[in-house]
């Protein structure tokens, strides 16, 4: 699998970035240190969202950034994405793993200790864990905790993402939890300057380690 470094995971959500390009908001957070992105568009449909797609994952490759496509498996496959990442109402691992090209990441969301389980057995290649904390990007997610990452740590050998409501005055608390990274929308895509933004994490999460 493509090696991929998950600490600081953007996920570009058209709706967060407040009317900025996509690509605008890639490229600051690139600078800013980000290593992985996520495309999340819950409403364009695939044709349209196409061209965006494909800008994006060519920023990407210019400057080594693994770029992942959210839900749609056929979108990550004709825009040549490092991979995809799919909810629990999406395809399962078991099913998406063997459309997937050779190499390509896959990544799972999950709201409990078996989904975790279950998200592992079925090949997932990393772990997202949410929600961390009360979020208005999606106000119906499960709110489970650091908690549930400190409980999954032992027994999950795959990385561990936190997702929800995480910000860089609280990403301490989830990458001391045991998470290997975190996933942000609002923080990063939302914030005025999301380079500094996207800096902030990186800084807090690297004192995190330390
Ligand atoms: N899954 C669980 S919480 C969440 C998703 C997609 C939203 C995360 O967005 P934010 O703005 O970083 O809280
Ligand atoms: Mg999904």
């Amino acid at each position: 699998m493509t090696a991929f470094d998950p600490a600081l995971y953007v996920v570009l959500d058209r709706t967060a970035c407040r009317g900025r390009d996509l690509v605008d908001v890639l490229d600051a957070v690139i600078a800013g240190g980000c290593r992985m992105v996520q495309l999340r568009e819950k409403v364009l449909p695939s044709g349209v969202l196409l061209p965006a797609a494909e800008q994006l994952r060519e920023r990407c490759r210019a400057a080594g950034v693994t770029f992942i496509v959210n839900d749609r498996v056929d979108l990550a496959l004709a825009v040549e994405a490092d991979g995809v990442h799919l909810g629990q109402d999406d395809l399962p691992p078991r099913a998406a793993r063997p459309l997937l090209r050779r190499g390509m990441i896959l990544g799972r969301s999950t709201h409990s200790v078996a989904q975790a389980r279950a998200a592992q057995g079925d090949g997932a290649d990393y772990v997202a864990v949410g929600s961390m904390f009360p979020t208005v990007t999606k106000p119906d997610s499960q709110l489970v905790g650091p908690e549930l990452i400190r409980a999954l740590r032992p027994e999950i050998r795959v990385p561990l993402v936190g997702i929800g409501g995480i910000t860089a005055d609280n990403v301490a608390e989830v990458i001391r939890a045991g998470a290997d990274g975190v996933a942000v929308i609002s923080a990063v895509c939302g914030a005025d300057d999301p380079t500094a933004a996207a800096r902030r994490f990186i800084d807090a999460i690297r004192g995190a380690r330390a």
